[in-house]
C-alpha cells in the first residue's frame, strides 16, 4: 500500500500509525499540500491528503474512510469496536480529536499561511478557542486514566495523541501546558516506534 501525504498532517499520520499498529506493509509518498497540489488533485478530487492506494491500485480518500477499511481488514485487532456503546465511546473521542486537529490546521492557515494583510485576528482567536476546547475535553477524559476509552489502546488514543503532537509542533507556545495528561499520553505513544516512528522529521 502507498500512503500519500506528509507526516506533518495529523490525518496522514493517524493512518500511518494505524497501519503500523496493525502490522500492515506500506510505503510513503510524501506529497505536500503546499507544493504538490496539482499531483494531489490527480489522486483526490478534493485535493486533500491522506490518500491510501491499496495494493490493487484502488485509491481511498479521507482518514476516517481509510481507517474504516483498515479496521475491517484488521478484524478482531481493530482499534475501534465494531458496534454498540463501546464503539460510540471510541468514535466520540475520535471525533473530538479530529475536530481539534481540524481547528488547529485552520488556525495554522489563518495565523501563519494567509497573507498578513488578509489575516483576521478575531477569526484566529475563535479557531484557537475551538481547538483548545477539544484538547482540554480530551485531557479531562484522561483524569486518573491511562487511556481515553475502554481502559485500553483504541483509535481515540492514537488520534488524540497525534492531533496534540501536531499542535505542539506547529504552535508550540500556544499548545504547551494546554493539556498535560494528553501530553503524557502522546509521550507514551511516541515511545512505541509504531507511532513515534511516524513523527514528522521535515
Ligand atoms: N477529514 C479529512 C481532513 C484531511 C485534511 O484536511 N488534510 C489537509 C492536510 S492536514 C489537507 O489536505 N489540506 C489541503 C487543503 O484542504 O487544501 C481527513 O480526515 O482525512
Amino acid at each position: 500500500m502507498k500512503l500519500v501525504g506528509r507526516m506533518l498532517s495529523p490525518f496522514v499520520r493517524r493512518v500511518a500509525a494505524t497501519l503500523n499498529l496493525y502490522g500492515m506493509e506500506w510505503e510513503s509518498w510524501p506529497l505536500s499540500t503546499a507544493t504538490d497540489m496539482a499531483e494531489i488533485m490527480r489522486v483526490n478530487p478534493v485535493g486533500r491528503v491522506p490518500v491510501l492506494f491499496l495494493d490493487g491500485g484502488e485509491a481511498l480518500v479521507d482518514s476516517a474512510a481509510i481507517i474504516d477499511h483498515l479496521d475491517e481488514v484488521a478484524g478482531d485487532a481493530a482499534l475501534t469496536p465494531r458496534s454498540g456503546a463501546e464503539r460510540r465511546q471510541v468514535m466520540q473521542a475520535v471525533a473530538i480529536g479530529l475536530g481539534a486537529a481540524d481547528k488547529t490546521v485552520a488556525a495554522l492557515y489563518e495565523g501563519q499561511r494567509r497573507p498578513e494583510a488578509l489575516r483576521w485576528p478575531e477569526g484566529l482567536e475563535k479557531l484557537l478557542g475551538q481547538a483548545a476546547g477539544g484538547f482540554r475535553a480530551l485531557d479531562s477524559m484522561l483524569d486518573g486514566r491511562q487511556h481515553l476509552a475502554l481502559g485500553r489502546l483504541t483509535q481515540a488514543d492514537v488520534t488524540a495523541a497525534i492531533a496534540y503532537d501536531f499542535a505542539c509542533t506547529v504552535m508550540p507556545e500556544w499548545a504547551a501546558g494546554l493539556a498535560p495528561r494528553l501530553a503524557e499520553l502522546r509521550d507514551r505513544l511516541n515511545a512505541d516506534a509504531r507511532v513515534g516512528g511516524t513523527r514528522f522529521t521535515g
